[in-house]
């Protein structure tokens, strides 16, 4: 899989995408991550990237010609990638995206800085928008990363052998069960004591009773699609009832 990232800040990509799991990954030739900078395809005489709206207003626009000139640059050698906007007008970024880009050889990741990039890059040079979140960043550099590190850990070999990343794709809208390891008692605050028990059965319930009472008081939206069993609605039951005595005992 192959990343081309147009950016005027190549260098915020190289410490993230060299670390850990992506460098062990580009080390071993699953990923690669090719990095330009957009400035190197202003051919005026500033090298312009950017200038006033037309119509007015606030701050600058990217300019349209260093990003398709890098663009038809790019599209020329195979193979031939999907080009990717990083905005925050784009379709909202999620697993399942992830999932269909990870299927794709190769990507152009397009990052915009300033007020944003001329709409006509947008509308006739691209073929996906994409936005992380419905918060503020200063640019596509971040946005672009967090697609490359999702994406990347769906290629086959990137994350060693262990969890499989399809089961992920059946797997219910669910948050996970809270984790614990040593010591049994930190700073005052055990362990459940369940998870001592060696009960296997009774662990494994407690689990699916904690991951289910999370994601109904933290993420309504995905309990919602949710089909509980008679069982889970039991295991909801005795959670929320053990998370009332807790409640109780501290307020004693
Ligand atoms: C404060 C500037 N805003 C105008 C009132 C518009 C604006 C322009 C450019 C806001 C953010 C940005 C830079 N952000 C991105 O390029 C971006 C982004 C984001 O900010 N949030 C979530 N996903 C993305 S993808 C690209």
């Amino acid at each position: 899989m192959i990343f081309d990232i147009l950016s005027l800040f190549p260098q915020m990509f190289a410490s993230p995408l060299g670390e850990s799991i992506l460098g062990k990954a580009m080390e071993r030739g699953l990923i690669e991550t090719r990095l330009h900078n957009i400035r190197d395809f202003a051919f005026d005489k500033h090298q312009m990237t950017d200038d006033r709206p037309f119509g007015g207003g606030e701050g600058m626009v990217m300019k349209p010609e260093p990003i398709v000139e890098a663009v038809e640059f790019l599209r020329k050698t195979r193979p031939t990638p999907l080009v990717v906007l990083l905005t925050p007008q784009g379709r909202l970024f999620n697993q399942r995206i992830a999932r269909s880009l990870a299927r794709v050889p190769r990507l152009i990741l397009i990052c915009g800085r300033y007020e944003g990039v001329d709409e006509r890059v947008a509308e006739h040079f691209t073929d996906e928008q994409l936005s992380i979140g419905d918060y503020v960043l200063t640019g596509g550099e971040l946005a672009a990363m967090v697609v490359v590190d999702a994406v990347s850990r769906l290629i086959p070999g990137v994350l060693g052998n262990s969890a499989s990343t399809d089961e992920e794709s059946f797997t219910e809208p669910l948050l996970e069960y809270p984790q614990y390891t040593r010591p049994q008692e930190f700073r005052g605050y055990r362990v459940p004591e369940i998870l001592l028990s060696g009960h296997h059965e009774a662990i494994k319930r407690w689990r699916r009773g904690q991951a289910l009472i999370r994601t109904r008081t933290r993420r309504p939206d995905l309990f919602a699609r949710m089909t509980l069993t008679p069982e889970d609605e039991e295991l909801l039951r005795q959670a929320s009832d053990e998370w009332r005595g807790r409640l109780w005992k501290e307020s004693e």
